[in-house]
């Protein structure tokens, strides 16, 4: 078996023609049935003047109106549903910090299309039977672990679902039972490096991990570059998000050009998160999702908040026609303002990143003040530096940063093993309010 295989050619490697044809003909059965059977999309279609026969092409997905997050709380528990209650297999949830969860409803037949859609993806990223696959993310609400144990169990590997946490254990599982992928948060590959170098291991030398699916989290190209470094792997980006099944909406090839978007599950447009209106192939904004297979709780024009863009290209290098987007640049509500300008937390780490000196972790602070927010930055060395050391890092750090983010933060350095770990989705903003 090659690396990287494809594992349903019957639809990945489909003319656009006929990916096209299949999107339309499952773009109007779902449009007719949310219609038929959701109060609130009927509602909202209604108020647009909308009948289900009005959508005849592709293009006229735009007609249609966006579902947003806040819509989905609002209808919390069951607004979304447009099945029976009792047909309803599985339930997980969005991992959002802030609110209440919002909960989605898997039947049996989303299981069997979430289980395809991640056994596709990794089999892109190389996943084969014979290949003992350790997955971090946890069994829970949460999407992640079992987004990777379905695919994984369509595949055939040998699955480890240690779940996320008990790190050192972790390392040792992964030594005895000679893991080669692992499966997870970015930031948890390397917090578990962390941890194998305490224990005397070398996860490049010791371990035979040698590919990685990440994704649940931004996590920037000086990061990937860091995590192939110290595991000496190959990894993919993964993405995907509780209402899009979970992980496994789209992943990245072999050739590591822009994530594949399963089209015949999924429609994906790009639009100008401030005023809604389609940006142009190439252009960057705000990813919306219309899931063309999902049996208990459709959407439609789902505003996922996620920044990126569709790349301009008709198939990729390695055959799949499926359209690939960017990898994420961000989220809409991660962006934060500092004396007028937006920033975004990946530029910050790709700075960083870059810098042999900086350590894993960091946090960014935003202090708002009613004189004008002050945005510090505090970084973690990779080693124990002296005073005068940490302060020539961090007068080198503000320089640069200013250059690429167009303030000047205040960086702040402190030694190894200072700033908090986190087992699941990082949290590296913090605001405080200052009188
Ligand atoms: O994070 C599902 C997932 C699990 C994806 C494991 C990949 C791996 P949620 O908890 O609903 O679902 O969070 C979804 O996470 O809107 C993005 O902001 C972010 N996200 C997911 N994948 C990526 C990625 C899972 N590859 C939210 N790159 C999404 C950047 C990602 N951000």
């Amino acid at each position: 078996m090659p690396d990287s295989w494809i594992y349903n050619p019957s639809v990945e490697l489909l003319s656009r023609d006929e990916l096209d044809k299949i999107k339309l003909q499952r773009l109007k059965e779902v449009i007719h049935r949310v219609y038929n059977n959701n109060q609130f999309y009927r509602k909202k279609m209604k108020e647009k003047g909308l009948k289900p026969e009005d959508i005849k092409t592709l293009e006229d997905i735009k007609k249609l109106p966006y579902t947003t997050k806040e819509e989905l709380r609002e209808n919390m528990p069951f607004g979304f549903l447009v099945t029976e209650y009792q047909n309803v297999v599985e339930v997980h949830a969005t991992s959002g910090t802030t609110g209440e969860p919002i909960f989605m409803y898997y039947t049996i037949k989303d299981i069997e299309n979430w289980s395809e859609i991640m056994a596709r993806s990794l089999a892109a990223a190389g996943l084969t039977k014979r290949d003992v696959l350790q997955i971090t993310p946890s069994f829970s609400l949460f999407t992640g672990g079992f987004g990777f144990f379905y695919g994984a169990r369509r595949i055939g590997a040998t699955i480890i679902p240690t779940g996320p946490g008990f790190s050192k254990r972790q390392i040792y599982t992964m030594i005895k039972l000679g893991t080669t992928m692992l499966a997870g948060i970015a930031n948890y590959a390397i917090r578990l490096a962390e941890v194998a170098f305490e224990m005397g291991v070398d996860p490049a030398r010791d371990t035979r991990v040698r590919k990685g699916v990440f994704g649940a989290e931004m996590w920037s190209d000086s990061l990937r570059k860091k995590i192939e470094e110290i595991w000496n792997m190959e990894t993919f980006d993964i993405y995907g998000m509780a209402e899009l099944y979970g992980p496994g909406a789209a992943i990245d090839c072999q050739y590591h050009n822009g994530l594949h978007v399963w089209e015949d599950h999924f429609i994906v447009e790009v639009v100008d998160p401030k005023t809604g209106e389609p940006v142009d192939v190439e252009e960057k904004g705000e990813l919306v999702f219309t899931t063309l297979t999902k049996d208990a709780m459709p959407l439609i024009r789902y505003r996922t908040r996620d920044i990126s863009r569709i790349l301009d290209e008709n198939k990729c290098q390695c055959g799949r026609t499926h359209t690939k987007i960017d990898r994420i640049q961000g989220r809409t509500d991660d962006m934060f303002i500092i004396n007028g300008v937006n920033i975004y937390p990946q530029a910050i780490e790709n700075v960083l990143m870059q810098s042999k000196l900086v350590g894993n972790e960091y946090q960014i602070v935003i202090s708002k003040r009613p004189s004008g927010d002050i945005l510090t930055i505090v970084v973690e060395t990779s080693k124990k530096l002296s005073e005068a050391e940490k302060m020539m890092l961090s007068k080198d750090l503000e320089k640069q940063l200013r250059e690429v983010i167009l303030v000047t933060p205040r960086v702040e350095v402190v030694d190894p093993g200072t700033l908090p770990r986190f087992d699941g989705k990082a949290k590296r903003v913090v605001i405080k309010s200052e009188e």
